[in-house]
């Protein structure tokens, strides 16, 4: 498509709608940006106004209408009024991410899921990088319009790949960007404010198949396997079974099928046995664009985790403290817990995204007590308390305090919230440091 003298109009101004204009004015297009928000930083606003770009906050008006194309960002509803009405009127829209798609040549791997997506994103970007020049990007927090705009994709480049994070948000308005390789790597209940139902989300995600030359699905999530089957889809599965694929996980080792080399996963600092299936993902995606065995195995075990993601950061007389921050769904705390094996203390709590709290207590015989934070503190004590003791508690500095107070020697306390961090902090991030200086100030 040519875009030279388009009129883009670009909806939020977050890090999403300010690459987009970057990159749309980059390429000689008329760009006018519009933000909701009437106290966006200034600087920002200065930044694009300096190379040309028109900008309006505080409100969506009807000038968004004379556009030939709307950028939309993702964290945007598709019921806000602007949106219907160029519904209405026909006006094309696409994602942030369609839209740098369309501009850029590189080839890309992209990845969806409910949990798991920056970790896995990561650990390709790491394996892919011992024989190839990628980049990761998407919502991983670096828009792919900030990674096109920097690297000039759109022009001769020596970037293989572009790796990229695609949340169902980014999926919707996104039907044409092409992919070497996409993956699905598992499906559970989440953004339930955003879509109608449990189906309506799922169909969203699948979206990361279209265009695609090489298609994953996870074998081993119940729901993606029963869905494929009844589908008929001829896309390969990913498994952590012998049966399916190059690499299967038995007795605590991964192994290539061919069984020349195998990695012990103490030696693998990435933690968690959900984290098993996101690694033979990894290795998957590897060999189709053909990294060695030898180095793919080599990148896993230098692979350290990140931060907020089931991370072992401390340990003091006795006590294990684990920051699962990014859990912000029950399924991700349930996956925490399956890592583990006993004498768990668990915070839970912040802005609920759910209703039901009960399948935490699969793992009941684990736990020996929850403390419940915050604005889902009622929800989640109505929710677990006839089986395992709960503590409740207003603030987060106490939950954490108290399960500190009651920890004994061989005790793991574990904060994976199964909550959204919002109703005491700006971000999963915040809440997780908040943790981490908690606990390094007691154990000092
Ligand atoms: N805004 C409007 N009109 C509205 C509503 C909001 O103009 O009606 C404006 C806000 O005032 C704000 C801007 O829109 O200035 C925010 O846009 P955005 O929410 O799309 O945020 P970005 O900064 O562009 O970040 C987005 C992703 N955010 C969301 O999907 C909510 C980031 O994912 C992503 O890293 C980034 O693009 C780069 O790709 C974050 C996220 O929470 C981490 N993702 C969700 C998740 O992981 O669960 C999906």
């Amino acid at each position: 498509m040519k875009f030279e003298g388009k009129k883009i109009g670009i909806i939020g101004l977050g890090k999403s709608g300010y690459w987009a204009s970057k990159l749309a004015k980059s390429i000689d297009c008329n760009v006018f940006a519009s933000d909701s928000n009437s106290n966006l930083d200034l600087s920002i606003i200065d930044d694009l106004k300096n190379i040309g770009v028109e900008v309006e906050t505080g409100e969506h008006s009807n000038r968004l209408l004379d556009s030939d194309i709307i950028i939309k960002s993702p964290g945007i509803s598709n019921d806000i009024e602007i949106l219907k009405k160029l519904e209405k009127s026909n006006t094309q829209i696409v994602s942030e991410i369609e839209f740098a798609g369309m501009i850029s040549n590189v080839n890309n791997i992209c990845i969806t899921g409910t949990n798991g997506k920056t970790t896995t994103v990561s650990l390709i970007t790491k394996i892919l990088s011992e024989e190839l020049n990628v980049l990761k990007s998407g919502n991983i927090g670096i828009p792919f319009s900030q990674i096109v705009f920097e690297h000039k994709l759109y022009k001769d480049n020596d970037i293989d790949y572009c790796i990229l994070e695609l949340s169902s948000f980014q999926l919707e308005h996104c039907s044409h960007l092409k992919k070497e390789i996409s993956a699905f790597i598992n499906i559970s209940t989440d953004h339930m404010d955003r879509y109608d139902n449990f189906d309506d989300y799922f169909n969203t995600k699948l979206k990361v198949f279209e265009n695609s030359k090489h298609c994953f699905f996870n074998n081993d999530d119940k729901i993606l396997r029963e869905r494929m089957i009844k589908s008929k889809s001829n896309k390969e599965s990913f498994s952590t079974k012998k049966e399916i694929g190059n690499f299967f996980f038995k007795e605590n080792k991964i192994f290539t099928n061919d069984l020349r080399l195998s990695l012990n996963v103490d030696e693998i600092s990435l933690k968690g046995v959900h984290n098993i299936s996101n690694i033979i993902l990894a290795a998957e995606v590897a060999i189709k664009v053909g990294i060695k065995k030898e180095n793919i195995f080599k990148a896993i075990k230098n692979f350290n985790g990140l931060e907020h993601r089931f991370e072992f950061f401390k340990s003091s007389k006795g006590v294990d403290y684990i920051n699962d921050s990014k859990s912000t769904n029950v399924n991700s705390t349930v996956k925490a817990l399956e890592s583990i094996t006993k004498n768990v203390i668990l915070i839970l709590g912040g802005t609920p995204k759910e209703s039901n709290f009960s399948e935490i207590l699969l793992h009941k015989s684990k736990i020996l007590k929850v403390i419940v934070y915050g604005e889902a503190r009622n929800l989640i004590y109505d929710s677990l308390s006839e089986e395992v003791k709960v503590f409740k508690i207003e603030k987060f500095e106490d939950a954490v305090h108290l399960a500190i107070k009651s920890s004994m020697k061989d005790s793991i306390i574990l904060l994976s919230p199964a909550c959204a961090s919002f109703d005491q902090f700006n971000n999963y991030e915040e809440r997780g440091y908040k943790y981490k200086d908690i606990i390094e100030r007691y154990c000092a």
